[in-house]
């Protein structure tokens, strides 16, 4: 079995970092075994608004249950915590995690590719701005702590906001946790993602899955799916992907404090 998460945000005030906790504690360690996989697909942790040591201190509890599962962890980098491509490069054998800018795993003959998703967003939206310069941006704002990270993001928000997709997008029907495909009001960079051509640009094979997250916008269309967040102002949070037999599966894991 695999178990996809992304964007927790961890250091981000709309982190729903409890909830997390929750799903590591009674899910994550007691589901995955030595055979599974927990994949964890970038923007895990927010350098962006926060020295980095913070949120990491904050929140060294369920670090170091992830640290001590007894499951294959894979770390893949997301834009927000772009920086650890730098202490990985500083560590060439770095050995606590697999940290990786992308993976690729197998489920029962399915193949599976994963990226954090910010590759899509520049393709769709960024032009003429290149994956290199924007993974650079990216870094920088790592470092930034509050003043640059609060004005990108800011910008970024407003950007987001003008590209808002029709009402349809806020009125998500429910039913048992599993999520309507939002195929009929797809936003360019989600286009792109279920599209074939997306294979050129990212080098997968004609029958390989492509999982990444990034738009916090949960979905499953055919052999693409987008594993959502677990930061609060999503309109649909605390999301993850399970793969078991090969088949995806986009679920909600329910959290309720008592
Ligand atoms: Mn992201």
């Amino acid at each position: 079995m695999i178990i996809v998460i992304s964007d927790l945000h961890l250091g981000y005030e709309e982190c729903d970092a409890a909830a997390f906790n929750d799903f590591v504690q009674n899910y994550i360690s007691t589901k995955l075994g030595t055979k599974d996989h927990f994949v964890l697909l970038g923007d895990i942790l927010d350098f962006w608004r926060r020295k980095n040591i913070d949120p990491m201190l904050e929140n060294q509890s369920v670090l170091t249950k992830i640290l001590n599962l007894k499951t294959n962890v894979h770390y893949v980098i997301g834009n927000h915590d772009y920086y650890m491509v730098k202490i990985k490069e500083r560590f060439p054998e770095y050995r606590s995690l697999d940290l990786r800018r992308y993976l690729r795993l197998k489920d029962n003959n399915s193949k599976f590719f994963f990226i954090h998703g910010y590759e899509l967003d520049v393709l769709a939206n960024y032009e003429p701005l290149t994956l290199d310069e924007y993974e650079r941006i990216s870094e920088t704002l790592c470092r930034a702590e509050n003043i640059l990270g609060k004005i990108m993001n800011n910008l970024w928000g407003v950007k987001k906001k003008l590209q808002k997709p029709p009402e349809e997008r806020k009125s998500w029907r429910r039913r048992k946790g599993v999520f309507p495909s939002p195929m009929n009001h797809m936003n360019k960079l989600e286009r792109f993602s279920c599209s074939k051509v997306r294979n050129i640009f990212l080098g997968l094979e004609k029958d390989e899955k492509l999982i990444f997250g990034h738009t916090h916008n949960p979905f499953i269309h055919e052999d693409t799916a987008n594993t959502g967040s677990w930061v609060k102002d999503a309109p649909q949070h605390n999301t993850y992907i399970r793969i078991d037999d090969g088949e995806m599966e986009l679920c909600k894991w329910k959290y309720s404090k008592s």
